[in-house]
């Protein structure tokens, strides 16, 4: 008989954030195929299909809160599909492949992405806009606000970090939404960073110092802001996001996944509570990952996994080899 262990409850945790990896690698690595191949969908739907038959082997039931879309318009991982071999009660958050367009144009940051929390600790985010605004741990909360004017975010952030505006460095989804947005930055001095697509690492990268990003303002995917949230309960930092909503119909269905006050404004720990895990894998090269490397016998996956718990975040290099296992089996 297996000795008492009074840690058995955490291993279970643990085990079941390096189990994530799995997953991620395999939407990666699927969706590594189409790099630069000019076919979004097509690279979409081989991380999509991947990481379902992953999610196949994870010892979990699990209710997914943040996927593809509503069952009548995506056949996989759809919002309320139960995914897992059974186990722990928990709720599932994807975005098998982060940055489809970009894949397809073989351009930077990339990512497959999955978080994970106890049953009902992730907002039920309505595929629509967030209005977004994240700043990096150790700073006074609310330093910045959504409803500030970006001129008085920039200045407080750079007096809590004792810099001048023009040290900082912005980050935004490069789209004629922001210009406005970007253009009050540059008046204000602040330096910035536009992305083609990817608001999940762009998030992350506040809290990451070696990204060299301060802020993150703009909007992007409610979905990528959840998932951001997610890996924020872990690493710490602030991440404040707002719904956009653009006519009544989409009022209505965020009415019906339980979102009463649409002003809401969001903090981390309301977007993702509780035990909380993140795991990503880059499909092509970014700041946070090295994207998926072939080799003469199989690839290499570069991924992040992390948990709310112990803060412990770990980066995982994982060598394929697909003479044992090809890729479509590397869960
Ligand atoms: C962002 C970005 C995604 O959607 O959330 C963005 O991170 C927002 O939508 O990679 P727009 O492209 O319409 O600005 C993606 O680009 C695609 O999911
Ligand atoms: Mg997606
Ligand atoms: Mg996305």
């Amino acid at each position: 008989m297996a000795e008492y262990d009074p840690t058995a409850g955490l291993v279970v945790d643990r085990n079941l954030a390096l189990e994530l990896v799995r997953v991620t690698e395999a939407a990666a690595l699927a969706a590594s195929r189409w790099i630069g191949r000019g076919d979004k969908n097509a690279a979409d739907g081989a991380a999509v299909d991947a990481m379902r038959k992953a999610f196949d082997t994870v010892a979990i039931s699990g209710t997914v809160v943040i996927g593809e879309g509503e069952m009548d318009e995506a056949p996989m991982l759809y919002i309320g599909e139960q995914i897992g071999l059974g186990g722990p009660l928990c709720d599932i958050a994807v975005d098998p492949l982060e940055g489809t367009s970009i894949t397809a144009k073989g351009g930077t940051n990339a990512i497959a992405t999955v978080a994970l929390a106890e049953r009902g600790g992730f907002l039920h985010a309505p595929d629509i806009y967030m209005d977004k605004i994240a700043v990096g741990p150790g700073l006074p909360e609310g330093i910045v606000d959504l409803d500030a004017p970006v001129a008085e975010n920039l200045r407080e952030l750079a007096r809590a970090k004792k810099c001048a505006i023009n040290d900082l460095m912005v980050c935004t989804l490069d789209r004629d939404r922001h210009k406005e947005m970007i253009q009050a930055c540059r008046d204000a001095g602040a330096r910035i960073t536009l992305l083609g697509d990817g608001d999940v690492s762009g998030v992350i990268a506040v809290s990451q110092p070696e990204a060299g990003i301060d802020i993150y303002i703009g909007s992007g995917g409610a979905p990528e802001g959840v998932l951001a949230a997610a890996a924020l309960r872990c690493i710490g930092g602030q991440l404040q996001g707002r719904l956009l909503f653009e006519n009544e119909e989409q009022t209505v269905r965020a009415r019906e996944m339980g979102i009463t006050d649409p002003q809401r404004k969001y903090r981390v720990d309301e977007m993702a509570a509780g035990n909380v895990m993140f795991a990503a894998t880059g499909v092509t090269n970014g700041a946070m990952l090295r994207g998926v490397r072939r080799t003469a016998s199989g690839a290499v996956t570069h991924s992040i996994v992390m948990r709310s718990k112990s803060g412990t975040v770990r980066y995982v290099e994982g060598h394929h080899n697909f003479a044992l296992k090809p890729a479509a089996f590397v869960a």
